[in-house]
């Protein structure tokens, strides 16, 4: 089989493969890194007297999955509120995931309802983290 025949072939398979099975199939593999770069998963621990840990560097403008794993429930730490974003998450003992997204660059500062156990989001521009 001479060279010409063979890439003639290559050509017409490429040419009448059904666009589902083709296994390279590029406009899948971008949807799936957009997906990476367009999430960022943060997890905590909920314990006795503390949020561990308790300062969380975020990109504004990306989806936040927060992954909040209460261990020690008490009356203390049952309930986090975060001024800035006008949220009161009510906990229970296990997982609970809370989203958003950050639209703003800063301190974000939050804390047990009471005040007493602290924590801090510090979110930076996009650009920012490039850089
Ligand atoms: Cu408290």
């Amino acid at each position: 089989m001479s060279m010409p025949v063979t890439i003639t072939m290559f050509a017409i398979a490429f040419i009448f493969w059904p666009t589902e099975s083709w296994p390279f199939d590029r406009t899948e593999i971008t949807k799936i890194s957009q997906d990476v770069m367009n999430e960022q998963t943060i997890s905590m621990d909920v314990l006795k007297k503390s949020f561990s840990p308790n300062k969380f560097t975020l990109r504004k403008g990306v989806p936040v999955k927060w992954v909040i794993n209460v261990r020690e429930l008490n009356e203390c730490n049952e309930a986090i509120v975060i001024p800035q974003y006008g949220l009161e998450i009510k906990l229970q003992p296990g997982e609970q995931i809370i989203e958003f997204t950050p639209t703003e660059s800063g301190m974000v500062p939050w804390s047990c309802w009471m005040g007493m156990i602290p924590g801090t989001f510090i979110v930076i521009d996009d650009d920012e983290s490039k850089r």
